[in-house]
């Protein structure tokens, strides 16, 4: 009974305290709506400050594909490429920041990912992951030179945002494409 009457008093202070915080109710919406513009612009500044930063030395390309990115697809205007010192000239037609990223692998499906879908660059073979041209803002080009010898590559960007627990992966949403060297 003692302990009833306890609980009883301790919910009405509660409640006492949750009506006494209404005029406070304000400041707490500012300060939610405050960090979320904080971290809002955190991520803005995040993608405004992705620039292109080539891969390779583009003096010593033998052959140029022409790639674009956009959500969720990466094409190429051809399907294969000579071995050797391969440009690849990449235009980012999408909305968001892309990378590319190029690794020898026989397939889309052969891609090693971890339990989160993300590519697991630690799962590649020496060597077969090549390299990457680092994410760039939309409406941007820039390039990749890599010495590819024949065999079987895929091109894919492997960006994986998190929107407050709202997982966009690009490689999973379709950012991968099989590429050939012969
Ligand atoms: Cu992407």
């Amino acid at each position: 009974m003692k302990r009833l009457t306890t609980v009883l008093v301790a919910s009405a202070l509660l409640l006492g305290a949750a009506a006494c915080s209404d005029d406070d109710g304000e400041n707490v919406r500012d300060a939610d709506s405050a960090s979320g513009s904080a971290s809002g612009s955190a991520s803005g500044s995040a993608s405004g400050g992705a620039v292109c930063d080539p891969f390779g030395n583009l003096a010593d390309a033998d052959s140029t594909v022409n790639v674009t990115l956009t959500e969720f697809a990466i094409a190429t205007d051809q399907p294969s490429a000579p071995a050797g010192t391969i440009h690849f000239a990449i235009e980012n037609a999408g909305a968001e920041v892309h990378e590319l990223v190029v690794v020898r692998a026989d397939s889309v499906d052969a891609l090693p990912l971890d339990d989160d879908g993300v590519l697991d660059e630690a799962a590649f073979a020496d060597g077969d992951f090549i390299g990457e041209v680092e994410g760039f803002p939309a409406a941007q080009t820039c390039d990749g030179t890599f010495d590819l010898t024949s065999g079987a590559y895929v091109l894919l960007c492997a960006i994986v945002e998190d929107h407050d627990g709202d997982v966009e992966n690009h490689l999973t949403e379709g950012m991968a494409l099989e590429f050939t060297v012969v």
